[in-house]
């Protein structure tokens, strides 16, 4: 037996390090409160403290830390979005991942794959070719591929989907990756919490105190706390927390649903997507595949699974790779989505002074976390939006100027 795990189980202190504090009780006010230890509150006070010296930070979880989105989602990052507003963002994200590691000193298992989005249609090819366009303006590496280039770089894929939907093309992401999403929630709550920042777990905000249009405080289910500035990042949550202050978004919840396989020798590199299917597949280090489809047809705030989506996925899979069919399937999940009408972020400051939003994330908010912690910090630091997430305010809904992402948002059609 090792002697590091020898020394933790005879010692009755425990002398490893856990990665937070914890802390018995609030305090009285904070200069700054976070909603959500998700991947994106954990950034934004992680950025906070490091970057512009504002630690006397909570954030708020009303269950454990990463258990959201942060935790349920494929981990897909990439940067091959359509607009200039959105390839500009998830660049700069794409950009920050590459040093994420080394600042946590955490290995966050961060691995460049490679991203195809499959073409099964003319017009699947002709959005191909609007990317690919749009990406290399903005300086991102994406290019029109024919069925070869795929079949190259993917040998045991049947090109012809079983003669129900043969693939044409699509376009070919090199930047493309994946990294492990626990890892990420706990590099920038261990590094904010090492800056001073309060992480309070099993913490629900209940209420929020606005007065004269100005925020005043939080009411909790350990007590109020007194604040000038919330940063709300909740993501399905999103909804029942703006009820609160009387503020309304487009945003509506829709599951997504995932399900990984048991673990197979590795056979595929790259991810890939298939919007016509509806389906995507990528392997883990571990071997398994990790597989999504499209989100739930319906409304509901809630996280079950159904073997409908199982059925679903395994049917459309097994299209492009007829010899998994007798591989298991080890365990599904969902997460509540918060969708937009044009599948981009709201992001910024809101009508209530003092109460900043980072929401709508639906199915894409994973890759922008490291930008999001930027921005939004930079943001509640300022009191003002940061240049990159002008074209993600709310107002965009008021003024009918809407930053159409739905060609490249990969599920959720
Ligand atoms: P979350 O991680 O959900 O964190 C919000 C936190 O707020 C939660 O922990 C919640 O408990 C807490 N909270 C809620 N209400 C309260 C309250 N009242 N008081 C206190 N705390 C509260 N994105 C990608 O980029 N790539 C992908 O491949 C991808 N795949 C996905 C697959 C699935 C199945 C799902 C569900 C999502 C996927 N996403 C993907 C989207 C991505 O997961 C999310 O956009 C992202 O994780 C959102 O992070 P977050 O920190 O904003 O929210
Ligand atoms: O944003 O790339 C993405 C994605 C893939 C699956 C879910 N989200």
């Amino acid at each position: 037996m090792p002697w590091r795990l020898l020394r933790f189980a005879l010692s009755q202190k425990h002398p490893e390090p856990r990665m937070f504090a914890t802390h018995d009780s609030l305090k009285s006010s904070y200069d700054v409160v976070i909603i959500g230890a998700g991947g994106h509150g954990l950034a934004a006070a992680y950025y906070l403290a490091r970057d512009h010296g504002i630690t006397n930070v909570c954030v708020l979880e009303k269950g454990y830390i990463g258990g959201g989105n942060t935790g349920r989602n494929t981990t897909i990052i990439r940067s091959n979005y359509l607009t200039p507003e959105g390839v500009k963002f998830y660049d700069e994200s794409v950009r920050l991942w590459q040093d994420l590691a080394q600042d946590f000193d955490l290995n966050l298992f961060y691995s460049n794959r490679g991203h195809f989005t499959l073409a099964h249609t003319d017009a699947a090819m002709r959005t191909s070719r609007w990317r690919a366009e749009v990406n290399k303006h903005y300086g991102v590496e994406s290019e029109v591929v024919d069925a070869a280039f795929v079949k190259q770089a993917v040998p045991m894929i049947d090109i012809s989907c079983g003669g129900h939907a043969p693939i044409l093309g699509g376009l070919y992401h090199a930047p493309g990756a994946v990294a492990r999403h626990d890892a990420v929630a706990w590099g920038y709550g261990r590094g904010a919490d090492m800056r001073g920042v309060e992480i309070h777990q099993r913490t629900e905000v209940l209420g929020i105190d606005v007065a004269g249009g100005k925020l005043t405080g939080v009411q909790t289910s350990r007590g109020r706390i007194a604040t000038n500035k919330v940063l709300c990042a909740v993501a399905g949550s999103t909804p029942r927390i703006l009820k609160m202050i009387d503020v309304r978004t487009p945003i509506y919840i829709h599951p997504l649903q995932a399900m990984v396989s048991e673990p197979v020798k590795p056979w595929l590199d790259p991810i890939l997507v298939s919007g016509s299917l509806h389906i995507y597949i990528s392997q883990s280090a571990r071997g398994e595949l990790v597989m999504g489809a499209s989100l739930d047809p319906y409304e509901v705030h809630s996280t079950r699974s159904t073997l409908d989506f199982v059925e679903g996925l395994a049917a459309h899979m097994l299209d492009m790779f007829p010899f998994l069919s007798n591989v298991k399937v080890m365990r599904q999940w969902a997460g509540m989505a918060d969708m937009t009408p044009d599948f981009a972020p709201i992001m910024g400051k809101t009508p209530v002074e003092g109460f900043y939003l980072d929401a709508g994330w639906g199915t894409w908010g994973f890759k922008a976390t490291p930008v999001c912690g930027k921005t939004m910090s930079w943001t509640v630091a300022n009191d003002r939006d940061h240049e990159l997430i002008t074209g993600f305010t709310l107002d965009r809904f008021r003024d009918f100027a809407l930053t159409g992402e739905k060609g490249a948002a990969s599920v959720g059609h």
